[in-house]
């Protein structure tokens, strides 16, 4: 087992790695921003390295620094966590080359994945479901670009090949105005990603966002863990996350895990991943893959029983998946609503002192959270400040039990996006569940 690992990140996933570190008799290296010496993780760690300054670019984003405080502390490995460089290949690179195991995928799995031009061609070459498209990037001639379109039909969206999570794209519903679309998408793609190539797709109009949990490791096994429903969402941020997606049958799950297994064994898919899907009038369309842990892993865990972090370290370090597919049966509904720091009219981020913090407790709730009672939330970062958990035997009964933990739940010094999941969780259309990816910005009056 890998004897000190660095932990990249920040915030609650933070001490969620360091947790399963301690479970595994890791050592652990909080590597930290100057402001964030007060995290949880960080006082619990067995070491501590500032890395920089507080902006983002300074330390969690400073290779050198991350890298720096992995040799000078003798540890083994780097967990990256989510977001900031978890899915940057060239770090994932630079920790191997410098003798470090990096706990994610291969570098060039990564940097296959990032290009979503190449991700889709691997994965309808292995029999994943994909959008009817381009089938590759657009080309110069504009005569082709307009008979592309004209086949699939209207509307269609123009994504850059570079981008993903909402950002390069650009829907097109008449031909008179979809070259100067996949022009201004170029722009935008070269300036943003430093790639101007972009791909073509019909866009689906009120489609769910359904993911698949695979995790791999380096001996060719590969094992999915269902999916995630995580259709409410706003501006591309996700509010609330379930496991399983209501209304999808264990002959559907059973059929689209076989594939995304396939498909990931064929790139050689190491560590914990994610194939996002569209689901539409009963199919499934591959958009993009994330090729780390992502933050409502936890609804997974709580339904399959595996834990997730534990088995990215496991398989780090070289052992073989503890489980097979066989092994992993699907048991309640599990939610995950998430807290953040903001003003609940407006969203804007609301950092500032905690005064007072009780977290909700119970049959069926787990709190994933890093701050307390005397905890200043800096403003520098995500505002996410907890993740509340509800499982149960049905989806009324999660959704029950979430309704208690709200309702438990004290934060005191700042505001939250508590009164909005409450709200979510009171209204019929979502008990009745299956409410597509516009459903919450259309139901708060911003569409
Ligand atoms: C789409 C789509 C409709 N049709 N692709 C946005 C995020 C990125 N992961 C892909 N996205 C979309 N791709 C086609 N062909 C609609 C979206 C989309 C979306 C997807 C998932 C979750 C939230 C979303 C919000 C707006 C648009």
């Amino acid at each position: 087992m890998l004897e000190k690992v660095v932990i990249a990140n920040r915030g609650e996933i933070a001490l969620r790695i360091l947790r399963a570190c301690r479970e595994l008799g890791i050592k652990t290296v909080a590597v930290h921003s100057t402001v964030d010496d007060n995290l949880k993780h960080v006082l619990l760690a067995d070491e501590t390295v500032c890395i920089g300054p507080a902006p983002s670019q300074a330390s969690y984003l400073n290779m050198p620094a991350i890298i720096s405080a992995a040799e000078v502390t003798d540890s083994v490995a780097i967990h990256p966590g989510y977001g900031f460089l978890s899915e940057n290949a060239d770090f994932a690179e630079r920790v191997e080359k410098s003798g470090f195991v990096f706990i994610g995928p291969k570098a060039e799995t990564i940097r296959l994945m990032g290009d979503k031009v190449s991700a889709i061609k691997v994965m309808k070459k292995a029999g994943v479901p994909c959008v009817p498209g381009s089938d590759g990037p657009l080309g110069s001639d504009p005569d082709e670009i307009l008979r592309i379109a004209r086949q699939i039909g209207y509307p269609v969206i123009i994504k850059a090949s570079g981008g993903g999570g909402g950002r390069g794209m650009r829907v097109v519903h008449a031909e008179a105005a979809l070259l100067n679309a996949v022009n201004v998408t170029q722009q935008e793609a070269q300036a943003a990603f430093g790639n101007p190539q972009v791909y073509m797709e019909k866009f689906l109009e009120k489609p769910r966002h359904i993911e698949f949990q695979v995790i791999g490791d380096n001996h060719g096994n590969v094992v999915h863990l269902g999916e995630r429903d995580c259709s409410m969402q706003r501006r591309h941020q996700k509010v609330i996350e379930e496991a399983p997606a209501p209304g999808l049958t264990q002959k559907v799950r059973d059929r689209m895990g076989e594939r995304v297994v396939e498909a990931c064994r064929a790139v050689g898919y190491r560590g914990a991943g994610t194939l996002e899907f569209l689901y539409q009038d009963d199919e499934f369309y591959f958009i993009e893959m994330n090729t780390r842990v992502q933050v409502e892993h936890p609804v997974t865990e709580m339904i399959t029983g595996v834990d997730i972090v534990k088995t990215q370290l496991l398989v780090a370090s070289g052992e073989k998946l503890p489980f097979r597919q066989g092994d992993i049966e699907f048991r309640g509904h599990a939610i995950e609503c998430r807290i953040n720091a903001e003003d609940p009219r407006t969203f804007m981020p609301s950092p500032g002192l905690i005064k007072r913090w009780h977290a909700p407790g119970g049959p069926g709730i787990r709190v994933d959270s890093h701050v307390y009672s005397g905890y200043s939330v800096p403003p520098n970062y995500d505002s996410m400040v907890a993740k509340i958990i509800s499982h149960g035997d049905t989806r009324d009964t999660a959704i029950a039990r979430m309704k208690n933990a709200l309702a438990e739940l004290v934060v005191e010094g700042i505001k939250t996006n508590t009164a909005l999941h409450q709200e979510i969780l009171a209204h019929s259309a979502f008990r009745n569940g299956g409410l597509d990816i516009h459903y919450l910005e259309r139901r708060l009056g911003l569409k």
